[in-house]
């Protein structure tokens, strides 16, 4: 065997290893969910063939052509029985663009599909696409929301980082191929929107996250609901806020929707990114809400704190101290596979189940705000266990 055919041997052994590689389940941390050993979809999942000239005459040192900088911040959803991951796959240009990953039990084995989706552009083309959420809507298409973003035409010259954030919207019914339909019109800029599976009071709803600026959501108080008519030409003209952002807790600078709720007999179980400023920059973690069935915006329960944050591996990648998710899959036994990104870097899954999601959602001590509160809740649950624990004591030595 030539040098050049030996070399691209290894590297496509080296390749297979890496996808073969079987995951495993930790033990449980606190009963609300499992994680696993490795992440599910890393840069080094992306396929060979889009990063490297197999020819020898044109690349006879076989270098690697294209980089890949992360995959992340994927969509999900089950198809044809397998898992589905609609990736954030972002080149060292820092190019974002969607290819699908899928894998047959969800947790390992991950494998990209032949070629990135070919996503038509606007009139007005994005520079950059990313974080997809899907949603299988009851009007028989899959939906895909992503941010589009644009350079601000209004930034002075010489401000090369303005710009403006918009929800763009595909449909398909293979995943194969998309049509692109406008971009959802709205009062101001968008990111995190995401489309609501059913239809409410015969439209079509959208969680928003109505923000001043690019990056500032300044006056927009956390994420919205807004209802529209028309799919083909998408506009919210009123959006109320329905999970708001709080002064000291996870999500005092921005929040915004994860990936569409899940149905549950209880209501709607929601999964969401919190954002606090501190001297390390943003840290993002996950935190769950539930929403009344009948009327999706009512509030009614929502653990204080965090449900997941950045964790060992998971604190460190491109954009540090990051968890993000926009793709879970609910299956009809009541697993649910929560896929999340780390620092903006690759794909994790966790799993649960729908009735352990919601007893967190329901028991876990609302955030009161205030450190004595937080004091009162744990002597609370303190005096509860002593009360218990007497209890016991009697039955033991009677
Ligand atoms: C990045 C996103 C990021 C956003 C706001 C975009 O340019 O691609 O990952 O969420 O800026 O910081
Ligand atoms: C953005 C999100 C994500 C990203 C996060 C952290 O606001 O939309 O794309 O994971 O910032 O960089």
């Amino acid at each position: 065997m030539t040098e050049f055919k030996e070399a691209l041997n290894q590297l496509k052994v080296h390749h297979e290893e890496i996808l073969s590689l079987k995951n495993e389940k930790l033990p449980f941390g606190n009963g609300i969910y499992n994680r696993y050993k490795n992440p599910v979809v890393t840069a080094n999942h992306v396929p060979l063939t889009w990063r490297y000239d197999f020819n020898k005459d044109t690349n006879p040192f076989l270098l690697e052509r294209i980089g890949v900088n992360g995959t992340f911040n994927a969509g999900a959803i089950k198809w044809n029985d397998k898992y589905i991951l609609l990736v954030r796959v972002e080149g060292n240009d820092r190019k974002s663009f969607f290819a699908i990953a899928e894998s047959f039990n969800g947790v390992d084995n991950f494998r990209f599909w032949d070629e990135p989706i070919t996503l038509p552009e606007t009139e007005n083309p994005d520079a950059n696409v990313y974080d997809m959420r899907l949603t299988a809507h009851e009007d028989g298409w899959i939906y895909g929301v992503f941010c589009s973003e644009r350079k601000d035409p209004n930034a002075p010259a010489g401000d090369l980082s303005s710009a403006v954030a918009t929800a763009g919207i595909v449909r398909t019914k293979d995943l194969l191929t998309w049509e692109r339909l406008p971009d959802l019109k709205s009062k101001s800029q968008q990111r995190n929107v995401v489309l609501h599976p059913e239809f409410v009071d015969g439209k079509y709803a959208f969680y928003t996250r109505p923000q001043d600026g690019f990056i500032d959501t300044g006056s927009g108080g956390g994420i919205g609901w807004g209802l529209v008519d028309d799919m083909t030409n998408a506009e919210v003209t009123d959006e109320k806020i329905i999970n708001h952002r709080y002064y000291h807790t996870i999500k005092e600078l921005k929040n915004g929707e994860g990936p569409h709720p899940i149905k549950t007999n209880k209501g709607w179980l929601h999964l969401a990114h919190g954002v606090r400023n501190c001297a390390a920059g943003l840290r993002y973690v996950l935190y769950l809400y539930l929403t009344d069935l009948q009327d999706p915006t009512k509030l009614i329960a929502e653990p204080g704190g965090y449900f997941m944050a950045p964790q060992d591996e998971e604190r460190i990648g491109d954009v540090s101290n990051v968890l993000f998710s926009n793709g879970w899959i609910a299956e009809d036994d009541g697993r649910v596979f929560i896929y999340y990104a780390s620092s903006d870097t690759r794909m994790h899954v966790a799993t649960s189940t729908v009735d352990r999601l919601l007893d967190y959602c329901i028991n876990t001590p609302a955030d009161g705000y205030r450190s004595a509160k937080s004091v009162e809740t744990i002597k609370q649950l303190v005096a509860k266990n002593k009360a218990i624990m007497n209890q016991k004591s009697i039955l033991i030595e009677n």
